[in-house]
């Protein structure tokens, strides 16, 4: 798909107000974006110095726009700090992978260059994509190279630019995903910054001599304020959880035809403790935009926050908080001037869940998908563990697609009639046969990565919630519970990024073996949750649930959801606004 890049009338001018300030006046950040030869900076010198094996603090910054995080192991930082040498560092890569699609050839590409570079170890990211950890600097290039030789790229992936663009993964109808799916990627190769930074550092390529300054036509030189989240989602199923995203399309469809979609804007989970000046918010619905208009709307969206989110502090500096500051109504006006034309009233729509459906479907066109539960996303070649070798296997002999879930699961996609005995026949030897295995809870839950590479982690979240659920389990199976879908999802910090604060159950790390516990979130991610419990332990999750999940089996209506339940019986108020999750 081609888009035609719209430059709103703002970009021309450059006259908006934080963009024509000086930038002395800004952030540091912004003078660092400013000054690095749009995003060049000193990254390939560092590359190449041997002496550390890290890189620089300003290049740091400016790799994230590369798609690629400088880490250490934290499991051995203080043993490190003790024989005074340098943390052990290491780089994170995240792959650049709209709706979360690749091929099976793709497949086998990042399975080598995971167990070449990346420990042995591949993790599907709560916004349908790869990472790689534990890369070492002398392995960046040749990781991202081999990621380009399967026509895979970093860029934008992390940084102050549009992130991965998400696209529901469920619709029982392919002909529809398959034009949602064109959609997000044609968002994504849309919204991309476009330096040649990415293709002299990494590939090689040499800087086109001009008497002309590089353009970057739609960001400048200062690109976005922060960071900025784009999705596509198809009624009933909410899997992207559109409601967290900076700007979310909800799919209107009549029949099997795609017709527009819904807007929401506005959306962000990050929140810092300490500081309630900051909070998650839902996206709020402003109106609907027909089919041909998508691109045209992401412009002018991005644009509105480009030219008026807060330059000056990062922690201040998403769209919610632009929105909230301006107000809801200034902004929609805003847009819509951009737009040249008025935003149609909201249509009707549903959503039920924003679970994957595990196992075996069907879709039309005689296709059929298998949707694997992932737990935390973690794929893994280790003594015991076989899934790492089990997908390669299936990569082997797959003639569709993969397709990576926003709930870090993986759905083998496409599937012929023919080939169907012979995916089913892999699984089975695998052992990944029977997705009935887990419980209702397990497959509702979801946690980020944290320790031991996340360098803000202040608590275990993926290592710990496998076993924290099976405590759980126990405490449901004791109430009867044990098939009731709730969704459950831990951070290891308060930054949100395995979308904690709509959950029915949240727990965002406090510090080591302590989580704050948030309740009462919608089941398919319509409503904030609410803190009802402060740096709490173990033992005292487990009473503090084994309580609730009593009330909840004595109590509920039938039907209802642990979420909705928590806030009819007046156990935590109902969060109406994100600007009232600290209230
Ligand atoms: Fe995230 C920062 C991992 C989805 C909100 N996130 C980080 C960093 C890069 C830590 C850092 O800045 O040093 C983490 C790297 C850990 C590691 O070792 O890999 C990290 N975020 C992840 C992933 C891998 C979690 C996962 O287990 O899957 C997800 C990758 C998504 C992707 O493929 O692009 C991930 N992060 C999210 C989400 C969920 C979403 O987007 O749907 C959120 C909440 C939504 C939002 O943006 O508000 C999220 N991550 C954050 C924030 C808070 C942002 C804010 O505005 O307050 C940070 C910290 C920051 O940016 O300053 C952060
Ligand atoms: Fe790291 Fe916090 Fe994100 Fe978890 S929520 S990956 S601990 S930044």
């Amino acid at each position: 798909m081609s888009i035609e890049l719209m430059k709103p009338p703002h970009a021309e001018t450059d006259r908006s107000r934080d963009r024509s300030q000086p930038l002395s006046n800004l952030g540091p950040d912004e003078t660092l974006k400013a000054g690095s030869n749009h995003l060049r900076g000193t990254i390939a010198e560092g590359l190449l110095d041997e002496i550390t094996a890290g890189v620089a603090y300003s290049d740091q910054k400016l790799l994230k726009f590369h798609g690629t995080y400088q880490q250490d192991d934290r499991d051995v930082r203080d043993e490190r700090r003790r024989q005074k040498l340098e943390p052990a560092h290491q780089f994170m890569v995240r792959v650049r992978l709209p709706g979360g699609v690749c091929t099976p050839a793709q497949w086998i590409k990042l399975d080598a260059l995971a167990r070449a570079y990346g420990g042995e170890t591949l993790r599907l990211t709560t916004r349908q994509t790869f990472q790689f950890h534990w890369i070492l600097k002398h392995n960046l290039k040749a990781t991202i190279q081999g990621l380009h030789e399967a026509l895979l790229d970093t860029v934008a992936a992390c940084g102050d630019d549009t992130r991965g663009v998400m696209c529901a993964v469920n619709p029982g109808l392919s002909g529809l995903h398959a034009q949602i799916y064109d959609l997000a990627r044609g968002a994504s190769d849309h919204a991309t910054w476009k330096s040649g930074a990415y293709h002299e550092i990494w590939y090689g390529e040499k800087k086109v001599a001009s008497s002309q300054e590089e353009e970057e036509p739609f960001y400048g030189k200062t690109y976005m304020p922060r960071k900025f989240k784009i999705g596509f989602v198809i009624p009933p199923s909410n899997d992207i959880d559109v409601y967290a995203q900076d700007l979310g399309f909800i799919a209107i469809v009549h029949g099997q035809k795609l017709e527009g979609f819904n807007v929401v804007i506005g959306g962000s989970m990050g929140r810092t403790d300490g500081k309630p000046q900051t909070y998650p918010r839902l996206a709020s619905l402003i109106g609907y935009v027909p089919l041909d208009k998508v691109t045209q709307t992401i412009d002018a969206v991005m644009s509105v926050q480009r030219d008026y989110g807060d330059r000056k502090d990062r922690a201040h500096a998403r769209f919610k908080y632009t929105i909230d500051d301006k107000g809801l109504d200034w902004i929609k006006a805003e847009i819509e001037t951009r737009l040249g034309f008025p935003l149609e009233p909201a249509r009707d729509f549903v959503f039920d869940t924003n679970g994957d459906v595990l196992g075996w479907s069907e879709s039309d066109g005689g296709l059929a998908q298998f949707t694997l539960f992932i737990e935390n996303g973690r794929i893994a070649s280790r003594p015991g563990n076989t899934l790492m070798d089990a997908l390669l296997a299936i990569a082997k002999v797959h003639s569709g697609t993969f397709r990576l879930t926003p709930n870090q699961n993986l759905a083998i996609a496409d599937v012929t009639r023919e080939q169907r005995p012979v995916i089913q026949a892999l699984l089975e030897q695998f052992g990944l046969a029977n997705q009935g295995g887990a419980s209702a809870l397990r497959r509702n839950s979801m946690a980020c990565v944290a320790l031991p590479t996340c360098g803000l982690a202040m608590a275990e979240s993926e290592r710990y919630l496998p076993g924290l659920i099976s405590k759980i389990e126990t405490i449901l199976a004791r109430h009867n519970l044990i098939d009731e879908p709730i969704t459950l999802r831990v951070t290891g910090c308060p930054n949100g990024c395995a979308r904690p604060y709509n959950s029915e159950i949240g727990l965002t790390g406090r510090a080591v073996g302590k989580y704050n516990l948030y309740i009462g979130g919608g089941f398919h991610g319509q409503r904030l949750n609410k803190l009802y419990r402060e740096n709490i332990g173990e033992a005292a999750i487990l009473e503090t649930l084994d309580g609730l999940f009593g009330r909840f089996a004595g109590e509920r209506k039938p039907g209802e959801h642990f979420g909705d339940f928590v806030i009819r019986a007046g156990i935590v108020p109902e969060v109406i606004e994100g600007r009232h999750f600290n209230d």
